[in-house]
C-alpha cells in the first residue's frame, strides 16, 4: 500500500487532490499494519457502542477546542455509521474568546449540562478528552461510562466498554481523526475546520507535543478546512473584560529566575488562567509559568514549561497532593483545588503557599522569592490601580 491510499479512500471524491502537498504527507505516514490497527479500532468502539440508541458525550470541564472538536467528531462519527442519537454536554464556562468563536462560527451543537442528575441512563456517556476520576468532568465517580477516548496518561481507575487512550498523541482530535480516517466518511467542512483547530490549538500550531500522527491529522484536513472562519476564531474579536484581565494579571505578574507567574485573583472564567499562562510563557527568558485564579469557589492552577522533559503533569500532582485534583502532560497542565468555606484571607494563604511549594519542587531554596515582573511601573499610573 502506498502512502496516498489511505488519505483517496478517505475524502473520496469530494476532494481535488491537487490541493494535497503529498511531500509533505508521506513522510509522517505509517505502515498498511498501523491502517489496520484503525480498522480494528474502529470496529472496536462500534462494538463498544451497539444497542445504544441514545448517548450524551461528555467534554471535559470548562471545554477547549480540542474537546469541543472530538466530541462534535464521535458524534458525527457514531450518527452516521451507528444511527444513534448524540448529544455533547459540558459543564464549565467556555471563556476564551477563540474558543467561543469556535463554537459560533462553526454552530458546535454543544449544550452546557447543570445539574449531573440529568444524565438518566449513566451508561451510555462517552468521556472525550477527559477520563473517569480525573476531577475534569461531572461525570460521576461511581459510575461507569461507555465509552472513554482521550490523550492523557491513562488512569488505573479508568474502565470502559470501549478505552482509547494515546498519551503519545498530542490531541485527541487527532485520535477522531483516524477513527474517520478509517470510517472512509468525508467529515463535514465545519466538522474539519473544528478537528484541525483542535489538533493546532491543542499543541501550538504544532509545536508543543505534536507526534507525527498530529501531523499528519492536520494536513489530512487542511484542504477541508474553510479557511476564512478558521482565521476569524484564531484572530476572535476580543471583549473589553479581555484587556481589564490581562492588566491584572500583568501588573499582578512575577518571576524569580527561570520562573514566571501571575495570581489573577477572582476572575471571570478559569480559561483565562490558562490563556495568561500561555501568554507570560513567551517570556524568552523564562521556562516555567504558574498562573492562579480562583472562580466560583475553586482555584485553579496553570503550569507550563519550555522544556521538552518537563514533566508538568507529574509536577503538578506532586504539588496539589490531595489537596485538589490535577493532570496534564509534558508541558502544560492544570489543577484545581475546591476552597469553598474558605475565608478570602485563608485562600490567599494558600495560593502563597503553593507558590512556595512550587518553587521548592523545582529545586529553589526556602529563601525563594518571587519579585514584581515590571519593577517600574509608568509613573502616571498610581499603584492603587490594581
Ligand atoms: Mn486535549
Amino acid at each position: 500500500m502506498t502512502a496516498r491510499e489511505p488519505f483517496a479512500r478517505m475524502w473520496g471524491k469530494g476532494l481535488n487532490s491537487r490541493t494535497i502537498d503529498w511531500s509533505m504527507v508521506t513522510e509522517a505516514s505509517e505502515s498498511a499494519r498501523a491502517a489496520g490497527g484503525r480498522a480494528a479500532r474502529l470496529a472496536g468502539l462500534l462494538e463498544a457502542a451497539r444497542g445504544v440508541k441514545s448517548l450524551n458525550i461528555c467534554a471535559h470541564s470548562n471545554p477547549d477546542p480540542d474537546s469541543l472538536a472530538s466530541s462534535a467528531a464521535l458524534k458525527f462519527l457514531l450518527e452516521q455509521l451507528a444511527g444513534i442519537k448524540c448529544r455533547i454536554v459540558y459543564d464549565g464556562v467556555i471563556g476564551r474568546a477563540e474558543n467561543q468563536a469556535m463554537v459560533k462560527h462553526l454552530r458546535l451543537p454543544i449544550r452546557p449540562l447543570r445539574p449531573i442528575r440529568h444524565v438518566r441512563r449513566p451508561m451510555n456517556v462517552a468521556l472525550v478528552d477527559t477520563q473517569p476520576r480525573s476531577g475534569n468532568n461531572p461525570y460521576p465517580r461511581s459510575y461507569k461510562p461507555r465509552i472513554v477516548i482521550d490523550h492523557h496518561p491513562l488512569l488505573k481507575s479508568t474502565e470502559a466498554a470501549w478505552v482509547d487512550v494515546r498519551p503519545g498523541y498530542g490531541a485527541t482530535a487527532t485520535i477522531l481523526f483516524e477513527y474517520l480516517e478509517a470510517s472512509g466518511l468525508t467529515p463535514p467542512a465545519r466538522l474539519a475546520t473544528a478537528l484541525a483547530y483542535g489538533v493546532s490549538s491543542e499543541t501550538r500550531d504544532l509545536g508543543r507535543e505534536a507526534s507525527p500522527e498530529d501531523v499528519r491529522a492536520y494536513l489530512g484536513l487542511f484542504p477541508l478546512v474553510q479557511k476564512k472562519i478558521l482565521a476569524q476564531i484564531e484572530h476572535p474579536r476580543l471583549p473589553r473584560s479581555y484587556f481589564t484581565a490581562i492588566d491584572r494579571a500583568l501588573h499582578r505578574a512575577f518571576s524569580y529566575r527561570n520562573v514566571i507567574g501571575s495570581k489573577l485573583g477572582n476572575v471571570d472564567s478559569p480559561d483565562i488562567v490558562s490563556e495568561v499562562a500561555d501568554f507570560l510563557m513567551a517570556h524568552e527568558r523564562m521556562t516555567w509559568c504558574i498562573t492562579i485564579g480562583c472562580f466560583q469557589d475553586q482555584i485553579y492552577i496553570s503550569l507550563r514549561s519550555t522544556n521538552l522533559k518537563a514533566r508538568a503533569g507529574r509536577l503538578i500532582k506532586k504539588l496539589l497532593g490531595k489537596q485538589g485534583t490535577a493532570g496534564g502532560h509534558g508541558q502544560m497542565a492544570g489543577g484545581q483545588v475546591d476552597v469553598s468555606g474558605m475565608t478570602p484571607a485563608d485562600v490567599k494563604l494558600l495560593e502563597e503557599r503553593i507558590l512556595q511549594r512550587f518553587l521548592h519542587i523545582l529545586g529553589h531554596n526556602e529563601s525563594a522569592e518571587f519579585r514584581p515582573l515590571i519593577v517600574r511601573p509608568d509613573p502616571e499610573f498610581s499603584p492603587d490601580f490594581v
